[in-house]
């Protein structure tokens, strides 16, 4: 087994204290599923593909086969791939938050749907997600399930084009999700943020708004991040191994 950074005694107890928790995932939570990160320098998305040549909605009008196509084998590739102990430690999480009349949101940048497969409840997908592909004319949604598209790109029945219903840089994040969070940040006693890189925008400016408006945070990651520096907490390690062991001190505590 990995070894695990230790868990703060300081960071139990305020969980324990807290009336609501918020956590913030990104890609690192899903790299131990098999899902690449984006910005890991060997393996990352990034690291062989240019964001704007695949991630825009540029990208899409200029070659909507190419995008359509990256999309579609991710999506394929994803079908095989299943929740680690980190999407599974979070679900214990929340489950221990509500059992004992405490809120718990959980709000990902991921775009895998892991953390509905391991069961936790009311995931606010901030970047939307790849099993869902949406007519750019008519506005229709499809789950799309199945084996590797016919067509590339994918026709609508209305003659348009369906897209991966994911949030491209310079779009719009869904305004509901955005709420969701902005509300929750409101609120919430500690944030805790979780595999990502704190890049990104907006989500990238949540944890320094959770700590403006009074909430302890934590942030739980392999190495430093740019928000390393603003938080109460930083537990280095793989979230695989460190989410479990926080649930683990947190059970045994109560
Ligand atoms: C582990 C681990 C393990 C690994 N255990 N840890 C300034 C302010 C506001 C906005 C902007 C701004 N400047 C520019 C912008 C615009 C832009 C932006 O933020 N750009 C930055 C790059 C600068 N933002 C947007 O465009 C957003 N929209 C928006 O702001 O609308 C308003 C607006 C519009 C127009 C102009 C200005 C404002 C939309 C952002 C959409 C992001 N979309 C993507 C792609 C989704 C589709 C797809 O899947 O292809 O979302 S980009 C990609 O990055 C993806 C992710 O959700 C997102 C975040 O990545 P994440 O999750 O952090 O992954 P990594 O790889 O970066 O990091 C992984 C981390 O895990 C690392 O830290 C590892 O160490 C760690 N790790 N293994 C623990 N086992
Ligand atoms: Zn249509």
């Amino acid at each position: 087994m990995a070894e695990c950074a230790p868990i703060p005694d300081e960071l139990t107890d305020a969980l324990t204290a807290a009336g609501h928790v918020v956590v913030l995932t990104g890609a690192g939570v899903s790299a131990e599923s098999g899902v690449p990160t984006f910005r890991d320098a060997q393996t990352g998305l990034w690291a062989k593909h240019r964001p704007e040549d695949l991630a825009t909605p540029q990208a899409f009008a200029r070659d909507p086969a190419l995008v359509t196509r990256w999309y579609d084998e991710r999506r394929v590739t994803l079908a095989s791939l299943a929740p680690n102990d980190g999407h599974r430690a979070l679900v214990d999480l929340q489950r221990w938050m509500t059992s004992r009349d405490r809120q718990f949101t959980l709000l990902t940048q991921n775009v895998d749907r892991l953390h509905h497969a391991a069961g936790s409840e009311g995931v606010v997908e901030l970047h939307g997600t790849l099993w869902v592909w949406r007519c750019e004319s008519c506005g229709e949604e499809q789950e799309e399930r199945g084996g590797p598209f016919d067509s590339h790109p994918l026709a609508c029945e209305c003659g348009g084009l369906r897209r991966p219903g994911v949030v491209w840089f310079g779009e719009m994040l869904p305004p509901s999700a955005l709420e969701a969070a902005e509300r929750a940040i409101q609120s919430c006693d500690v944030f805790i943020s979780i595999g990502t890189s704190a890049v990104v925008y907006p989500a990238a400016g949540f944890a320094q708004a959770a700590k403006a408006r009074g909430a302890r945070v934590a942030e739980f990651n392999r190495e430093p991040t740019p928000i390393t520096d603003l938080v109460d907490w930083s537990v280095q390690g793989l979230s695989a191994t460190t989410l479990p062991e926080l649930v683990r001190r947190l059970q045994a505590d109560s």
